[in-house]
């Protein structure tokens, strides 16, 4: 297959609800993302993936899913989706949308149908409705079973109002053909399909984890592929969270999904020998498959790089997220510009989560009857859960909402973020933004195609060039390190003394 865009591509993700509100209600929208169009395009991303954008009753920030064919009120209407398609398409600018196939909304039509026609029905094996649940846990915590008044449970892996599908159902793999024809009509260019690996479930088989990439989910992603092939260059990317390279990349073969996220380099402490293991097995992994590489920072779920990396544990676990064990936010700072440019280096795609460009770190402390997350709620309150990478963007000015909008976010924003703002930021050429923006149109410059060829400069530095020869040079050893011979310094993630990288540095040279 001849060179597609998602190949290279820098795809920035956008959480709606907090990237920018454009009718003062306090929550992001659809009106608030086409007026900072012209931030993204600056910025230098070639797509943008947006969290679910359908009606929902949020009880999972929208990955409870009402109407799969329709626009969340408070977002918009789906002739302004249909608009804003068209203006990033003007602007160069592709749109890839997050499609939930694993469960729907409590409040969707089908399982209210469900509801009311009660045990036995056609409506009900839509989803997985049984007379006895099993021991499942649901992933925020607690059963993964509800039971309705009839007296049957309905499984939920995640929270309650998020019932699951039943894919065993062809009812089921029509639903979602026909949803991804009509947002691919829509002039979408690809899917982010959530928590793609669980699917199917297998009751019988007394596995506690009887849902988690069963044979079966791989017949699902090859009718997918087929339809996505009847269009031109249309991306399906997987949620896939494997720490086993061999199952992950059977979902990357060439009739499956064209991409899927690399959460074990996000999973990956700041250390040298670990990074460069997770790189040399994620480039291993992809490159017989000839499936592109993603790399990825950080996300909605997960703990922002800043705070992460500013722990003593820096490494990254779904199952253990340490919420609020302390973090040298300025350490944190100084890694995650490194990691920025460690990440963008890397042949394949990258992922920048809003607000990484900023360096926010993640919000500790959200007042507790604020907080939304369902992880937050299931967990009996033990985990903190997510809401603290999903607080509203600071934009400009001095005092909140930082030009978000003119409404009350719907999380309390920082008063600290007044020095964060993007405003703030395009003005001081050594910030995060001018960072990450540099690097952006560096990037489509020098480091689209090719492979590595690893350069030795000891242990505790990882140095390797691509074929444009850009040579990338982070240095995680405690003292500085001397430079490789190169041309000229293109860019660099903190100063450098003569030809001396400091310790938590990276920096971009030419060497041709
Ligand atoms: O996440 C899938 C998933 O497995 C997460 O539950 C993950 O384990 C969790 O966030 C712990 O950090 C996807 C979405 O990205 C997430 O936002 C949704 O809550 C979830 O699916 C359910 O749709
Ligand atoms: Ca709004």
């Amino acid at each position: 297959m001849s060179e597609t865009w998602w190949r290279g591509a820098a795809i920035y993700q956008v959480y709606l609800r907090s990237f920018a509100d454009g009718n003062g209600d306090g929550i992001g929208d659809l009106a608030g993302l086409r007026s900072r169009l012209p931030y993204l395009s600056d910025l230098g991303i070639g797509a943008i993936w947006l969290n679910p954008w359908y009606p929902s009753p949020m009880a999972d920030g929208g990955y409870d899913v009402a109407d799969y064919r329709d626009i969340e009120p408070s977002f918009g209407t789906l002739a302004e989706a249909e608009q804003f398609i068209e203006e990033a398409h003007a602007l160069g600018i592709r749109v890839i949308i997050d499609v939930v196939p694993n469960h729907s909304s409590d409040q969707s039509a089908w399982f209210q149908e469900a509801l009311a026609a009660g045990p036995g029905s056609a409506a009900r094996e839509r989803f997985w409705f049984k007379d006895e649940p099993n021991d499942w846990k649901s992933i925020f915590g607690g059963p993964a079973w509800t039971q309705v008044p009839d007296g049957q449970w309905y499984l939920h892996l995640f929270a309650p109002e998020q019932p699951d599908f039943n894919w065993t159902n062809p009812e089921v793999h029509q639903e979602f053909h026909d949803v991804l024809r009509f947002w691919f009509d829509r002039g979408v260019d690809g899917i982010r399909i959530d928590s793609a690996a669980v699917l199917v479930k297998d009751f019988d088989g007394g596995d506690p984890e009887g849902y988690t990439d069963l044979a079966e989910v791989h017949d699902v992603y090859r009718s997918w592929r087929r339809l996505s092939d009847e269009y031109d260059e249309r991306l399906l990317i997987g949620e896939v969270w494997f720490p086993d390279q061999e199952r992950f990349a059977r979902y990357l073969r060439p009739d499956e999904l064209h991409t899927a996220f690399n959460f074990d380099f996000l999973g990956s402490p700041w250390d040298p020998a670990a990074l460069r293991a997770s790189i040399e097995q994620t480039i291993a992994t992809h490159v017989p498959l000839g499936a592109p590489a993603t790399w990825v920072l950080s996300n909605h779920d997960v703990v922002r790089p800043v705070t992460r990396y500013g722990r003593a544990n820096t490494s990254w676990d779904n199952g253990n997220r340490r919420d609020g064990v302390p973090s040298d936010l300025e350490l944190g700072y100084r890694r995650a510009r490194a990691a920025a440019l460690l990440a963008m280096a890397l042949p394949g795609s990258v992922y920048v989560y809003q607000g990484e460009e900023l360096g926010l770190p993640e919000v500790e402390d959200i007042p507790d009857e604020l907080r939304e997350d369902p992880m937050w709620h299931r967990s009996g309150h033990a985990v903190v859960g997510r809401d603290g990478c999903r607080v509203p963007l600071p934009w400009s000015g001095d005092e909140t909402p930082f030009g978000f909008g003119t409404g009350n976010p719907w999380l309390p924003q920082p008063e600290a973020w007044k020095k964060v703002t993007v405003e703030a930021q395009q003005a001081d050429l050594g910030s995060m933004l001018n960072l990450y923006r540099t690097a952006l149109h560096l990037r489509r410059e020098w480091l689209e195609g090719g492979g590595i060829t690893w350069l030795d400069l000891g242990p505790e530095v990882l140095a390797f060039t691509r074929e444009s020869g850009l040579t990338c040079v982070v240095n995680l050893a405690a003292d500085p390190v001397r430079l490789p011979p190169h041309e000229s310094v293109l860019l660099a993630s903190g100063s450098i003394e003569g030809d001396e990288l400091p310790s938590d540095t990276a920096v971009w040279l030419r060497t041709t």
